[in-house]
């Protein structure tokens, strides 16, 4: 059954608000590594690679569905942060921000009756769930050990072990 044309604009839409969480991450791993803190930048180029894997998930999703990706312009990420910390900080208010995107998404969905979109933004619906709960236990971390240069060199050491995704896509 084809998609109605504003549940296909909704779904570009998340694409690109996922290609531009990978960029934003993208540039933060640049900040990271600027700052010389190797395992953060390591943690951020992952997140890069997981966030890619969202917007391929929906692109992939739209072409089995028999429908039309239309790729748009991605903003330049900012670099000016002034510690890990508002780095995060910048992270949750962004994920925030995608959470609420693809609660409205689904609600369109559940408008529409496409029961196929409904199942593939619950997977979402929970991958948003443990991305705010991560970046809010980094949060923590990152305030407990403030600036103390042993313990921020033993959490950049954590921070980089980090599993490569390697699911994700429906291709
Ligand atoms: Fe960071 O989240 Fe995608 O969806």
């Amino acid at each position: 059954m084809a998609m109605k044309p504003k549940l296909v604009d909704a779904f570009n839409a998340q694409i690109q608000a996922e290609f531009q969480s990978a960029y934003t991450y993208l540039g933060m791993a640049a900040w990271f590594t600027e700052n010389n803190l190797p395992g953060f930048a390591q943690w951020m180029r992952i997140q890069w690679q997981e966030e890619t894997m969202h917007a391929m998930k929906l692109h992939d999703f739209l072409h089995s569905r028999g429908e039309s990706v239309t790729l748009r312009a991605l903003v330049a990420p900012s670099k000016k942060y002034s510690s890990a910390v508002q780095v995060f900080e910048q992270v949750r208010k962004h994920e925030q921000s995608i959470t609420a995107s693809i609660n409205d998404l689904y609600e369109l969905a559940l408008k529409e009756k496409d029961l196929p979109s409904q199942i593939v933004l619950q997977w979402f619906i929970n991958e948003q769930v443990e991305e705010e709960a991560l970046v809010m236990e980094i949060i923590e971390r990152l305030k407990l050990v403030g600036s103390d240069g042993p313990s921020v060199y033993l959490l950049d050491r954590q921070m980089a072990v980090r599993p490569t995704p390697t699911t994700g896509t429906t291709a």
